[in-house]
């Protein structure tokens, strides 16, 4: 008896840590819903302890959760793994001078209203916005305000003892049924046409899966060697364990400042594809004006074409967890020469160049699948030969052309 008593001790401590291990690499909700009010009120304390279980504790089960150790810093495709060294990150985006952002643009600055547009459907929707609906709105208020307080002074109780008894006048009727329906439609015609631009989009030059993840963005360029760049916001000096990488003025306001930035090409129409790993997101940079959801198991799109090279910064906007509100976005267009070394300083390939990227030639060469992995893709892909191969490519590019009309 007491040797099956031993036994089983043993089974059990044997068992226990992977049983405690799994809820905390999963959600990590014990630790994030225990955290969660410290995090809303100071975000620094709290901020190391869940976001630091971010993509390490999700995507290797086997890593430790060292929350305080992983912190931010993933620096691209080639970091996560590493998890716990945030030094590292640095010297591997150091090569590509990112710029500061510019007052004024893609920055809230205190101003009132929308943020300056860089976007022709930014521009297009914020004149209708700013020189249309809202003195339209303006004017139909003051109209009723003006006419309530005349009503009210007018035929008030003290002047007007004897009240009325029309129940009909036709020309009223007419005018009250006929202005509203004409105001609408006075609305409805730009509106719709601000929609027909925005939802008939030019062919992409550019495309870039954007995924919101609890509590951070991951971006996949599939045209430019399929490489990944993990998203973190950065946070203050004063939170980060010394040597760590912490916010400067250069990378942007805090809260919105983050340690890899969405760097797209100027003048280029750039089509996002947009899904979540976990839980829903939204995809928001006021200065482009879209705004689209990220949904589990669904692929949205929308897209931006910023002649103006600059940083804009945006938000999640679905409330989606504890951290939603520190998982900001910040994007950088560039020139299309910085915008190759930037490609090139992340490993990633130009679509013109000579090593064809993976994703878009294995769709259509089923036939030849180990020969094109090997060749192009530096990524842990190449293993699965026949199975998981062409599984990628028939979900991404039958997508994409889908979208492109
Ligand atoms: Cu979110």
């Amino acid at each position: 008896m007491k040797l099956i008593g031993w036994a089983v001790l043993i089974a059990a401590a044997g068992l226990t840590p992977a049983a405690a291990q799994a809820p905390q690499a999963q959600g990590a909700s014990p630790q994030a819903q225990g955290a969660s009010p410290q995090a809303a009120a100071a975000s620094p304390q709290a901020g190391p302890a869940t976001g630091g279980q971010r993509p390490d504790a999700t995507l290797q089960p086997g890593s430790p959760t060292s929350p305080a150790a992983v912190a931010q810093q993933p620096g691209g495709a080639a970091d996560p793994a590493a998890g716990t060294a945030s030094a590292p990150a640095k010297p591997a985006s150091s090569p590509f001078a990112h710029v500061a952002p510019t007052p004024g643009y893609g920055v809230p600055d205190g101003r009132r209203g929308l943020q300056e547009q860089v976007t022709a459907i930014g521009e297009e929707a914020a004149s209708f916005h700013n020189n249309w609906l809202l003195l339209l709105c303006a004017a139909i208020s003051l109209f009723v305000l003006a006419l309530l307080s005349y009503t009210m002074v007018r035929y008030r109780r003290g002047r007007n003892p004897v009240p009325s008894r029309t129940s009909h006048n036709t020309t009223i009727e007419v005018l009250w049924t006929l202005v509203p329906v004409l105001i609408l439609v006075a609305i409805a015609i730009p509106s719709i046409r601000l929609l027909r631009h925005q939802y008939s989009p030019p062919p992409a030059d550019v495309t870039i899966k954007v995924i919101g993840n609890q509590w951070y963005w991951t971006y996949q360029y599939p045209d430019h060697g399929d490489f990944e760049i993990v998203s973190n916001m950065l946070k203050e000096r004063a939170e980060v364990p010394a040597g760590q990488r912490f916010r400067t003025d250069a990378d942007g306001p805090p809260l919105l400042a983050v340690d890899e930035r969405l760097v797209i090409p100027a003048g280029k129409v750039v089509k996002f594809i947009v899904t979540s790993n976990d839980v829903i997101h939204a995809f928001w940079v006021p200065a482009f004006w879209n705004k689209i959801d990220a949904n589990p198991g669904q692929l949205n799109e929308t897209w931006v074409k910023v002649d103006r090279p600059g940083v804009y910064f945006g938000q999640c906007t679905e409330l989606c967890g504890a951290r939603h509100a520190f998982m900001p976005i910040g994007v950088e267009v560039v020139p299309e020469a910085r915008f190759a070394a930037w490609v090139a300083s992340k490993g990633g390939t130009m679509p013109g160049a000579a090593p064809q990227p993976a994703a878009d030639s294995t769709g259509s060469s089923p036939l030849t699948p180990p020969a094109i992995p090997a060749a192009a893709a530096p990524q842990p892909q190449a293993a699965p030969p026949t199975n998981a191969t062409p599984a990628k490519p028939t979900t991404a590019p039958s997508q994409g052309v889908a979208n492109n009309n």
